[in-house]
Formats: C-alpha cells, structure tokens, sequence
C-alpha cells in the first residue's frame, strides 16, 4: 500500500536530480542560518557555491552527537523561536538531553513519512491503530500519531505500560493495527497466551514494531503470538522520529524503504570515515534534506547496517537492513569486540531458547567476567512435562546441563569468547513494561568506582 506513490516509486534518475536541487537548498541555508555550520565550512574552507549536486556530499563535515550536546538546547536551530511549533527530545538515560525543534512545515513532513511507514506496514484509511509508543518528549507515540490521523486511521492514543488496560482495549476496540517496541509487543504476545484470551477476540493485522534492534525470533513470536505481520520502523529523534525508514509488509525480512527524498543516507567506514559501496556494513549517516527547524548534514547516528537498491521492490528508494547495533553498544570485553545482536543471532538457532535474554558484565580479579542470563522457551514445559520454575528438578538435570553446554559452546564457536550461561526459568528475565528495554547490565564501572 503507498501513501504517496509518485514519491514513493519515482525513477532513481529524478529522485538525484530531486535531491541535488535540495542540498543545493540546503548548504545556503545552514551557511546563512546555523553558525556552527558556517564556522564549520568556513575552517573547512568549502564554499556553499562548490556543492551543486548531491555526489558534492561526500565533501561536507558530519555532525555528531557530541555538536547536538555542545550546542544544547537551542542552538542548532535555523529558524527563529517563534517558528519552532514542537521540540521533542532524544531517549538518553545520562546527562542532558539531545534536543530537536520542527517547524510548521517539518511536522506536515512527519506526519507525511509516518503516513507512508504506516501504508507499507499493511495499514489502510478506516483502519484503527492501537498507539502504544510512549507519548511526551519521546517521538514514537506523537511521531506515529499524526502519521496515522493523516493516513485516515482512527488513532488510540494509548501509549506504553498498563498491560491489563492496553489487552483489555485491544479486545474491545478490535483495532487492526498495533504500533510499539518489539520488546513489548514480546510482552503483549506472552500476555496473551499466558491468560488464555482466545486469538479470536483480537482483530489485529498488522504490528509496526521498531525503536530497537530484534530479531527474526522475535518477529515470529509476535506474529504467532498476536496474529498480525510484523514489519520493522526505523528512526531517530535527530533525523526526525520513527519514519526515516520502513519495511513493506509483503517485503518481510527484506529491509526497510529509507524516505530518501527526506533523508539521504550514506554508510561510511568509522575508520577511514570515506564512504562504502552498496551492501558494506558500516555506520548510518543522514542528511536532513527538507528540514527547516534543525537540519542537519551528515549526522553519524552511530547504528551499524548496510544499505542496497532492491530492484524487485514496488518502491524506488533505497532499503537499509537491519540495525545490527549501535557502534557505542560495542561491548569490549577481555579485548574482544561484542554486539549483543551477535548473542541474539546464536540463541535464534536454539528451539528450546526463549528470545528473553540479558548479558552481565562484572569485573572479577581485574578480567572482564560475561554472564548470559536466558531463559527457556514455554513450549519446553510442556514437551517435557516441565512444571514452571521447575528448572532445578532433578529429573531434567541432564537435559538442562546439556542445553547450557552446548549454548557456551556455540557461543564460543561463533563469537570467540567464554561466558557463563544460566538458564532460567520463563519469565524470569525483566521484559518490555512498555518502552525500549535494555539488554545489557554493566557492572564493571559502577564496581570500581565503588572500590576507589
Ligand atoms: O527510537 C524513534 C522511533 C520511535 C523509531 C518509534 C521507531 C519507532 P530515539 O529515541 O532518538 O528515536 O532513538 C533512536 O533507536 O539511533 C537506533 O539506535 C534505535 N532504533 C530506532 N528504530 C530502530 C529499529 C526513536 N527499527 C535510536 N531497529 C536509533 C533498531 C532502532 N534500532
């Protein structure tokens, strides 16, 4: 389904010449407007009058989170108070927030990208969308929002957590559309199955899952689980909210539509910082080519993927794969590089493995020590005469033995390193209570600081 279909399907020829004319736009008007950028070029020595076509990007500085933090609250702002007409903020947990500003024009823009994200994710005018993102400074419950009225859905506004509230009102307004964290679409499905409610008193199609990173697992969980299709929302508050990017729902597991002709994306080596070629993994950077309240050029988001044209597509624009993490979600441990998605991706290949894990990391005698906490899947309960929290039993010793043998093994194996793992019973590692959930727990700075 399209929202905007010219836009969305127009030859890749006219969507350069579209994007040339806009950064043309778009230099002059940070030059004149942001001083950050007009001190930038100026020590750079570019010329707004050198950058004519969108190949001239490459030439342009990227902005980091670090100039958003330097420049807080207000800044980065290219149009005067009185024009900005909404400021969200980014979701960090530490320090000041990174902040962003909309024109008039950018929401009409939001609204627009989210209407299309919710199109390719099955959605169509009549429908209802179940909005459980977090409404408030955090942009995926009004990002959604707006995008869902304009498409012509009726949008509930329920927001994230009261899970009791949030499973009664999807029975009783049938909506066919849910939007919220993989994480707590998880929660929702075991919800759902734990109490017994029968499949048929939910009327949902369609789950517009994103805000971070998940995996196939956990696409088919919730799909069984709640009835729908799941297809992946990306975004990011800098850049705009959710509605940067979007998979197609008959395209499942095939990347996600990057709005390009909002947002340019680029994937640059984080060594050499040059640009890598279509299919190379690296780090995202976009520049915001139509923003007027904040717009940014090349800003390094630090999420790690790749990015490909798929001709076989409905659509033109250009597809980003999955997040595979953030390149400050890199863990270090005892010198070895460490993505949780790696752990993620080993535990997919596990049928007796839930998706609900955490990574543990403490110090012990100056080393790194890496727990895994996982838990096990509940059909295991069933298929081997379990009763829950029966993990000790034991009967099934051998059984649980095996199971965590053969984890660490293949833990080794593909990612180099010794952990230790404890299997635990379902439902015992902490899940979504609505919003973005955290799969890592580091102990090792807070242990020395208190050793100091
Ligand atoms: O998470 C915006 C959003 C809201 C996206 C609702 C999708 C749905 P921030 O709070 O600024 O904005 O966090 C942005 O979250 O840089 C990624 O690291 C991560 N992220 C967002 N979407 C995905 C996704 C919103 N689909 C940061 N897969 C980004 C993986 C994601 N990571």
């Amino acid at each position: 389904m399209f929202y905007q279909k010219e836009i969305e399907t127009l030859p890749l020829s006219k969507l350069r010449k579209l994007q040339s004319q806009q950064l043309e736009n778009l230099v002059d008007y940070v030059y004149q407007r942001v001083p950050f950028y007009k001190t930038k070029f100026d020590q750079m020595g570019i010329k707004p009058s050198e950058i004519r076509r969108i190949e001239d990007l490459s030439k342009l500085p990227f902005t980091f989170k670090t100039d958003l933090r330097d420049n807080y609250p207000f800044d980065l702002f290219a149009v005067s108070p009185q024009e900005i007409k909404r400021i969200h903020c980014s979701s960090g947990t530490t320090g000041k927030p990174t902040v962003v500003g909309y024109t008039k024009n950018d929401l009409s823009i939001f609204a627009q990208v989210t209407a299309r994200s919710l199109a390719a994710a099955g959605a169509q005018p009549g429908m209802k969308l179940h909005n459980a993102y977090g409404y408030g400074l955090f942009t995926g419950g009004l990002g959604l929002h707006y995008g869902g009225e304009l498409l012509g859905l009726a949008v509930v506004p329920v927001s994230g957590g009261m899970t009791d509230r949030q499973l009664m009102l999807l029975q009783d307004f049938k909506p066919e559309v849910i939007c919220c964290t993989p994480s707590y679409a998880q929660t929702l499905a075991q919800e759902v199955q734990k109490r017994g409610i029968p499949k048929n008193s939910l009327h949902l199609k369609y789950a517009v899952l994103g805000a971070e990173p998940w995996t196939e697992t956990i696409r088919q969980e919730v799909q069984e689980g709640l009835g729908v299709i799941a297809t992946n929302i990306y975004g990011l508050s800098e850049i705009i909210g959710p509605g940067v990017s979007q998979e197609d729902f008959e395209e499942q597991g095939g990347g996600s539509h990057v709005w390009e002709d909002h947002f340019f994306p680029e994937i640059i080596d984080p060594e050499t910082r040059q640009p890598l070629p279509e299919g190379k993994d690296g780090v995202l950077v976009f520049t915001t080519l139509t923003k007027e309240g904040m717009p940014l050029l090349r800003y390094w988001t630090n999420d790690i993927t790749h990015l490909y044209y798929d001709t076989d597509s409905k659509r033109t624009h250009i597809k980003m794969g999955p997040i595979k993490g953030r390149s400050d979600d890199m863990l270090v441990i005892r010198g070895v590089n460490l993505f949780p998605s790696q752990v993620e991706e080993v535990l997919n290949g596990i049928p007796h493995l839930s998706a609900n894990y955490q990574l543990w990391i403490t110090k012990k005698d100056k080393m790194d020590a890496l727990e895994l906490r996982v838990e096990l899947d509940h059909r295991v309960y069933q298929e081997l005469n379990f009763n829950q929290v029966k993990i000790g039993v034991q009967l099934h010793q051998e059984f649980l033995d095996e199971l965590s043998k053969g984890l660490t093994e293949k833990i080794k194996n593909n990612i180099g390193l010794t952990m230790k793992v404890t299997l635990q019973d379902f439902e015992q590692v902490p899940r979504s209570t609505g919003g973005k959930l955290s799969r890592v727990v580091d102990k090792r700075r807070a242990e020395s600081k208190t050793k100091k």
